[in-house]
């Protein structure tokens, strides 16, 4: 078996992989569920320092998300610097304090409540490292010529998805943080007006004494439908 072929001029690789029978199967999707089960959104963080090797895998494991036409229509913009954690902070409050005391409906804030979400947002200082994904809407050339992407809200929201597996299996805590809205990012990282800022990811270690809501998940007949 030739391991590369060219397909109308294209190369191809030969893939084949270890696959499991279904005991081994079961078990492993069991595991896998009670692993994925322990993953919480959370606010309470440390300020221990993450390596930074450890951000880049996370962010490579992202990254094999499957995209649109393999565009992989995304920029991780990755921030430690104290000063610029301050300004996001700033800048996020500001847009928070608005949304929390006018721009939200008074139904959206009785749905937060349980979650005690508010304006204020110390964890984006007090976390190691900011993740801030952006979407990339289209590819710009130097000389100025634009080459479409594809699917880029889809794309980038599985990478988010696989960003937030590769941070609970690193041992780490996430929140899928939506300060709303969300252009001052843009503006305060420098991004070029083909990025549009998607989620902000402060990442870390749990704080010592961390709390949680004490949500239930829906149980499998109230998310799945099997015909
Ligand atoms: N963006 C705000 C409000 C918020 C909205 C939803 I929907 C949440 O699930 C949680 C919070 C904030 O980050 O506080």
């Amino acid at each position: 078996m030739p391991t590369r072929k060219l397909i109308d001029g294209y190369p191809f690789i030969h893939y084949s992989r270890e696959t499991f029978d279904p005991p081994t199967m079961l078990k492993r999707s069991e595991e896998m569920l009670a692993w994925m089960d322990k993953r919480r959104t959370v606010r309470d963080f440390s300020d221990k320092p993450v390596p930074r090797e450890v951000i880049e895998n996370i962010i490579l494991s992202a990254s094999t998300a499957p995209s649109g036409a393999h565009k992989q229509p995304w920029t991780f913009c990755v921030v430690s610097d104290a000063a610029l954690k301050k300004e996001i902070r700033h800048a996020a409050e500001q847009e928070e304090y608005r949304s929390y005391n006018g721009r939200m409906s008074e139904e959206w804030l009785r749905d937060l409540r349980p979650l005690q979400t508010n304006w204020d947002k110390p964890f984006l200082e007090t976390a190691p490292w900011l993740i801030i994904l952006f979407k990339r809407i289209y590819e710009l050339e130097h000389d100025g010529h634009k080459h479409n992407n594809y699917y880029v809200q889809e794309s980038t929201g599985i990478a988010a998805g696989f960003l937030l597996s590769a941070i609970h299996h690193a041992g780490l805590v996430a929140l899928t943080h939506t300060p709303s809205p969300m252009n001052f990012l843009g503006e305060l990282l420098k991004r070029p007006e083909n990025e549009k800022a998607f989620l902000l990811i402060p990442v870390g270690y749990p704080a010592e004494t961390c709390w949680v809501p004490d949500l239930q998940r829906k149980p499998l007949e109230e998310v799945a439908v099997f015909y």
